[in-house]
């Protein structure tokens, strides 16, 4: 479709500019307030199968399919983080990090996925990862799950076969088991919008099977479960002695309707549903369970498929009850914006069939070396504002943020990019009353951007992955969050550089 300038967007960026500029800004974020940076076990790890690691549904497409990613690279070496970890924790002690956001490989540790079978070897590795962070001041953030699904698990079905709940919950327990003692924040799952897609697609997220509209929201509605399975083990048994908060990160984009339409209007309510509502409802709503909206029309769509029951499995009221209230705080991923329009789209089923809507991108929003990303940092502060609202005040630790570049050094857009969504953020905090708690830069440190390989880099350090050594190299960037990370402040000038570049 065709994108057209809103003149109200362009509006909201001059006012953005002078806003900043004014003395009003307050720059400075408040007391406690936590910056981080984040990675995943795939994207970092490498040592793919060493020491008895088991086989992830990554490793296993990507060895069978090297050609599903752009440059036919996979992460079996990666960063080498399995072997230099403590590089790792030197540039976040350098960049004065206060916590660094891991994940946890599910088959280092348990190589099948099986509670019967613990890979010492892993266990003894992030021992050794949490312990030097913390010897650095460092506070470990652990993801339970950024989508390396034991392959073993995989083969009975993976998230679409309702059993991987009790194996979720297993897991849970090893993790808590081992390493809650120092682990004190907690992230079920990585962007449950983001790995559903794995059977959206045959050749994108793993394990790449095609069943859209069905294979994912199967996905959506056992992963919902399995957090809160894990959310009240932590809490029956754990809690009282651990004393830590968990959460699941979800990734959400603002969805700008395209006119001010009430048509449009709707639209962009439907879309933020769908892509945010359909896993925030259940947890962090009054009433629980999935948005009425995403209800209605997925039943609707289902019945007119002339289908028995509905694509979208149906909770029972004990369930709904379950799942409600699991959250200590609300973990944000937050890149990009759209501009949403009502329109038919999509396979026939699938998820954005169901949504009916058209999303592009306003043509003034700054690019960036990802298709799928504009810089739209005002839409960071409108989504805080959504959550903040639809979902009464929680406390949002902004988990990932972050751009690409290429392979470069001087990376001012990324400067650029930082600054103005921070300063977005302390919109949020000091002109909307929204309580955000943390910030977290994605990523610490360029790595296997998953379909995109190599190319696409969203580190603040580089890293150079024709050198065995994978050395670590500061850019710009790293220069300017650390000053941000120990001063607690944005600095006057970025602050308005970075706001200019959304006008
Ligand atoms: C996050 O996802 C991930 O948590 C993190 O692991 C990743 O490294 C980071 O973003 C940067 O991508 O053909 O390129 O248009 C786009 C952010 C696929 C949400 C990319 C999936 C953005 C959802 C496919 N998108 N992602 S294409």
């Amino acid at each position: 479709m065709k994108c057209t300038v809103s003149t109200g967007l362009l509006l909201l960026g001059v006012l953005a500019v002078g806003a900043v500029q004014g003395a009003s800004f307050n720059n400075t974020f408040p007391d406690g307030f936590l910056f981080g940076t984040a990675s995943a076990a795939y994207q970092v790890e490498g040592a793919w199968n060493e020491d008895g690691k088991g086989e992830s549904i990554w490793d296993h497409m990507l060895h069978v399919h090297p050609d599903f990613v752009v440059d036919g690279q996979n992460g079996d070496v990666a960063d080498d983080s399995y072997h230099r970890y403590k590089e790792d924790i030197a540039i976040l002690k350098e960049l004065g990090a206060n916590f660094y956001r891991f994940s946890i490989s599910w088959p280092r540790i348990m190589p099948t996925g099986e509670a019967n079978n613990i890979n010492q070897a892993g266990i003894d590795y992030y021992n050794k990862l949490i312990d030097e962070l913390v010897d650095n001041g460092i506070q470990p953030m652990v993801s339970m799950y950024h989508w390396d699904l034991p392959q073993w698990l995989q083969d009975l079905g993976g998230w679409t076969n309702p059993i991987i709940t009790d194996y979720f919950e297993d897991y849970a327990r090893v993790l808590y088991e081992n390493f809650g003692d120092r682990v004190k924040l907690w992230v079920t799952f990585n962007e449950p919008a983001t790995f559903m897609t794995g059977y959206t697609s045959e050749r994108g997220m793993a394990p790449s099977i095609f069943k859209p509209g069905v294979g994912d929201y199967l996905t959506t509605h056992h992963l919902l479960i399995a957090h809160a399975r894990a959310y009240h083990l932590y809490d029956e048994q754990y809690r009282a002695t651990q004393q830590g908060k968990i959460s699941i990160t979800l990734s959400s984009s603002w969805e700008e309707p395209l006119t001010n339409s009430t048509a449009d209007a709707i639209a962009s309510e439907r879309s933020m549903q769908f892509v945010l509502g359909i896993h925030a409802h259940p947890i962090y709503s009054k009433e629980g369970d999935y948005p009425a909206v995403v209800r209605e029309r997925v039943d609707k769509n289902s019945k007119a498929e002339g289908r028995t029951r509905s694509r979208l499995p149906v909770f029972s009221k004990e369930m709904v009850e379950y799942i409600r209230g699991t959250y200590d705080y609300f973990a944000l991923n937050y890149y990009t914006s759209h501009l949403v329009t009502e329109m038919d789209t999509g396979y026939d089923p699938s998820i954005e069939r169901d949504c009916y809507v058209a999303r592009s991108f306003d043509p003034s929003w700054p690019e960036s070396s990802s298709v799928w990303l504009r810089v739209v940092p005002w839409g960071l502060r409108k989504l805080i504002n959504w959550i903040h609202k639809e979902y009464d005040g929680p406390e949002i630790i902004i988990t990932e943020n972050g751009v690409s570049d290429r392979g470069t050094l001087d990376d001012q857009s990324r400067v650029s990019y930082y600054t103005s969504h921070l300063a977005e953020i302390l919109k949020a905090i000091h002109e909307d009353g929204c309580n955000v708690g943390g910030f977290t830069a994605w990523s610490l440190m360029d790595n296997f951007e998953w379909l995109r390989g190599y190319s696409e880099r969203f580190g603040l350090y580089s890293v150079d992955f024709s050198d065995p050594a994978r050395p670590r190299t500061a850019k710009a960037s790293a220069q300017v969050m650390k000053e941000i990370f120990h001063t607690r402040q944005l600095p006057e000038q970025a602050n308005v550089r970075g706001s200019k570049s959304i006008s």
